[in-house]
């Protein structure tokens, strides 16, 4: 090969590099999500709510399987309330615990029951996740719990800024035989305790909830405890 066409190669290969690589180093361009009634960053030690993941939109603050919210404004109608409403125009899938009759989330079947009108991501499948910017008031290492139901079981991870720090996580099913109502396997709350340690350091810090495996997951909270400090 002469000198010339051995430096065009090189050219083309370092241009084949970037182009495919245009979002490596760009800064993260989500924001904490705020509305009339969140406002200001989710802080940890705490309960980081699923459902007020970043604003930012697909691609950038979550990934969601299609475009459509199919909780707000779907089977939840837009009515104009807070709830029916909450990120309607999102791709991620949200609803709220209904404590109604016949019950919905306030069922024999709960394994821990969870609060009423409490907003949750569901319709959750495989390759989906969701980005949360955090405020880490003390360093340290942090137990994970989780609200959720999962009606066969499935799997996440969490990353801190970008990096796994959790693995595959088992999430245990909570489908229950007994129960008649086939719809209801979708809200059979229960907590995991303690399914991950992660060591965080103080300030802004960006948290990704990814579901790997199965889906069919509903997502309250992750609860982060301070469990020894750095
Ligand atoms: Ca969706
Ligand atoms: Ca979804």
């Amino acid at each position: 090969m002469n000198k010339s066409l051995c430096f065009s190669s090189m050219a083309l290969l370092v241009f084949v590099f970037f182009a495919g690589n245009r979002s490596y180093g760009q800064p993260y361009m989500g924001k904490p999500f705020a509305d009339s009634l969140h406002h200001g960053v989710q802080t940890i030690p705490g309960k980081l709510q699923c459902a007020l993941y970043d604003l930012g939109g697909e691609g950038v603050a979550y990934h969601d399987s299609d475009g459509i919210n199919q909780g707000s404004g779907k089977l939840n109608p837009a009515d104009g309330t807070y709830l029916n409403e909450f990120r309607l125009k999102e791709g991620v899938d949200i609803s709220y615990t209904k404590f109604r009759e016949p019950a919905i989330d306030n069922n024999a079947y709960n394994l821990v029951m969870p609060l009423k009108d409490e907003l949750y991501v569901g319709w959750t499948a495989p390759g989906e996740w969701v980005k949360y910017t955090v405020l880490v008031k003390e360093a340290g290492t942090y137990t994970l719990g989780m609200m959720y139901t999962a009606n066969q079981g499935g799997k996440i991870s969490i990353s801190i800024n970008d990096m796994d720090k959790t693995g595959l996580v088992n999430i245990p099913s909570t489908y229950v035989k007994d129960d008649p109502i086939q719809w209801r396997q979708w809200h059979h709350w229960n907590y995991l305790k303690d399914f991950a340690k992660v060591k965080l350091d103080k300030g802004i810090q960006i948290i990704t909830l990814y579901t790997k495996e199965t889906g069919q997951m509903n997502y309250g909270y992750i609860n982060f405890t301070l469990a020894r400090m750095n």
